[in-house]
């Protein structure tokens, strides 16, 4: 069974001034739309041909530059869509045990943006940040190249990211150039907090006992 592009849960518009609407065009439509195609060409006919996303990215060390690059970048857009909202449904509540969390294990929310932000800055080249969740419960930050992530067993970086910001340049130029903290600085306005907060909960069964 193939894997399909997911539909924008909002429309090109929604997430301006922050990101562009012609950004999100290219973005979902020609980026996302090739890394799932890609994807699929490249585990047809194989024995992962019908594995989940999550179980190829944990053993893909084992499959081809091609799976790693595009299975990569298929699983990361479709975070990445999920936890953007427009900025007037951005709102990061008290009661989200997301956001009991974030006070636990970065002191507030100040910290863990400035935390975040570095990690963005601080990956050169094309690549991501991520917000993680460890086998112990607790939130943490990484940064990985490409279309690398925390569920791959090609790096150091262990846990589930809940929060992800692309920073290849496709995702930002049109409108911020090389500014890449002004568009990250953007990207902590549209945040969807609840979809964040539920991957929380989804990835740490403990998170209830807040
Ligand atoms: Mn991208």
């Amino acid at each position: 069974m193939a894997f399909e592009l997911p539909a924008l849960p909002y429309d090109f518009k929604a997430l301006e001034p922050h990101i562009d609407a012609r950004t999100m065009e290219i973005h979902h439509g020609k980026h996302h739309a090739g890394y799932t195609k890609k994807l699929n060409a490249a585990i047809d006919g194989t024995e992962i041909a019908n594995a989940k996303i999550e179980d190829i990215l944990a053993n893909v060390s084992k499959h081809s530059a091609g799976v790693r690059n595009n299975g990569g970048g298929y699983y990361n857009h479709a975070l990445f869509w999920s936890i953007l909202a427009p900025a007037s449904e951005s709102e990061l509540t008290g009661g989200l045990n997301i956001a009991k969390a974030i006070e636990r294990d970065f002191g507030g929310l100040d910290n863990m943006k400035a935390a975040f932000k570095k990690a963005a800055l601080g990956q050169f080249g094309s690549g991501w940040a991520w917000l993680c969740v460890d086998a112990d419960d607790k939130l943490f930050i990484a940064a990985t190249p490409n279309q690398d992530n925390p569920l791959m067993d090609v790096n150091d970086i262990a846990g589930k990211p809940i929060l992800g910001v692309d920073v290849w340049e496709h995702a930002y130029y049109l409108n911020y150039q090389n500014r890449r903290g002004d568009y990250i600085d953007g990207f902590f306005n549209i945040i969807n907090w609840k979809e964040v907060s539920k991957r929380y909960n989804d990835a740490n069964p403990g998170a209830s006992a807040f």
